[in-house]
C-alpha cells in the first residue's frame, strides 16, 4: 500500500537525508521537516521548516499526512533543556498532532540507549526492561511510552525502532554488534509502512551481524529481514584501532560510551 503523504521529521539530519534520497517511492508525496535548513523541494516533495517544540507548527506539518517517519530531535547526550524541547515536548506534539489530524502510522526512531545499561552478556527481546544509559536514553523511553499510550488509547500504530548504529560503516568494535546498514534501514522503513497490521512493536534496528545482543522474533510479522552484516568491516577496524579492554565500562554495557561517561554537566 502506497501512502498518500509521508512526513519525515529530522529531514536535515543523517538518517533524514538518507530517507529523502532512498524512500521517495513509499508515498505519493514526501513532506520534509526540520529545524535546520533543507535542500529545496524536488518533484513530489514538500519542505516545511518547524521546531518540534511548537505545537501549532507541528500540527500544520502533520496535517494531511498518513504516515510519519519520526527522526527529528536531539540524537546524542545533551543538557536536559535541549533534550526536553525536541525529544519530550516535540515527541508529544507529534503524537498529539497525529491524533488530531487522523494520522495512523508512525515509525519512531528510538535508540539502543533506552536499554544501554544492560550488559552485553544480556540478550534482550521486546519485553526487556528499560535501562537508559543517559538523559538522551531517558527521552527515548518517554517516546516509546507515548507511542504505546497513543496506540492503546487511540489506535495509532507505531514501530518503536531501537536503532543501534546506522552509519555507512561501523566506526568501532562495539558497532560490529550494533551496526544497522543504510540498506537495512531503508528495508525496515519500507516494511513498516507496507505491513497490513503494525500494532506497536519494539524492533531492534541492527543488521544481521555475527555478534548480536538483540532478539527481534516478536516482530517477525512486520516482515523486515535484515540482509547485511558488519563482519566484512572487522579486519579494517582491527587494523585501525585496539578495542577497549574487557573490563572497561565502554565494553561492559550495550550503550558503550554513553553508559560509561559520567554526567555531562559534571
Ligand atoms: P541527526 O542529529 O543527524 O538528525 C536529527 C535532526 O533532528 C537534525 O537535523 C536536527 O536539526 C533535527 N532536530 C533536532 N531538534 C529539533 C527540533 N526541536 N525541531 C525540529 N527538528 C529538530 O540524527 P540522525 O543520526 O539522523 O538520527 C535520526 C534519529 O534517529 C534521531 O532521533 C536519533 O535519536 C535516532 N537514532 C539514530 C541512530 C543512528 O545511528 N544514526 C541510532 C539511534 C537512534
Ligand atoms: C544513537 O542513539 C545516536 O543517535 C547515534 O549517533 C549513535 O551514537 C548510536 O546511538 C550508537 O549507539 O552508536
Amino acid at each position: 500500500m502506497k501512502l498518500k503523504r509521508l512526513l519525515i521529521t529530522g529531514a536535515a539530519g543523517g538518517l533524514g537525508r538518507l530517507a529523502r534520497a532512498r524512500l521517495g517511492h513509499v508515498a505519493e508525496t514526501i513532506r520534509l521537516s526540520d529545524l535546520s535548513e533543507m535542500e529545496p523541494a524536488g518533484p513530489n516533495e514538500e519542505v516545511m521548516r518547524c521546531d518540534l517544540g511548537d505545537f501549532d507548527a507541528v500540527r500544520a506539518v502533520v496535517d494531511g499526512c498518513d504516515g510519519i517517519l519520526h527522526l527529528g530531535g536531539v540524537s546524542v547526550e545533551n543538557t536536559f533543556d535541549a533534550i526536553r524541547n525536541g525529544n519530550l515536548t516535540g515527541l508529544y506534539n507529534t503524537y498529539e498532532a497525529a491524533r488530531q489530524t487522523g494520522c495512523k502510522r508512525i515509525l519512531f526512531a528510538s535508540s539502543n540507549h533506552a536499554i544501554g545499561f544492560h550488559t552485553r552478556e544480556t540478550k534482550l527481546d521486546a519485553d526487556a526492561a528499560f535501562a537508559p544509559d543517559s538523559l538522551y536514553g531517558v527521552s527515548k523511553v518517554f517516546g516509546e511510552a507515548v507511542a504505546l499510550l497513543y496506540h492503546d488509547k487511540f489506535g495509532i500504530e507505531t514501530a518503536r525502532v531501537r536503532i543501534g548504529s546506522c552509519f555507512p560503516e561501523p566506526k568501532d568494535h562495539r558497532m560490529l554488534a550494533t551496526w544497522l546498514s543504510p540498506d537495512d534501514f531503508v528495508r525496515l522503513v519500507e516494511a513498516v509502512f507496507r505491513a497490513p497490521r503494525l500494532g506497536c512493536p519494539v524492533i531492534y534496528g541492527a543488521s544481521a551481524n555475527a555478534e548480536t545482543w538483540w532478539d527481534n522474533s516478536a516482530a517477525g510479522y512486520v516482515g523486515w529481514v535484515p540482509q547485511d552484516s558488519s563482519e566484512p568491516f572487522r579486519a579494517k577496524l582491527d587494523a585501525a584501532m585496539t578495542p577497549p579492554a574487557p573490563g572497561d565500562p565502554v565494553n561492559r554495557y550495550q550503550g558503550g560510551a554513553f553508559a560509561a561517561s559520567g554526567h555531562f554537566e559534571d
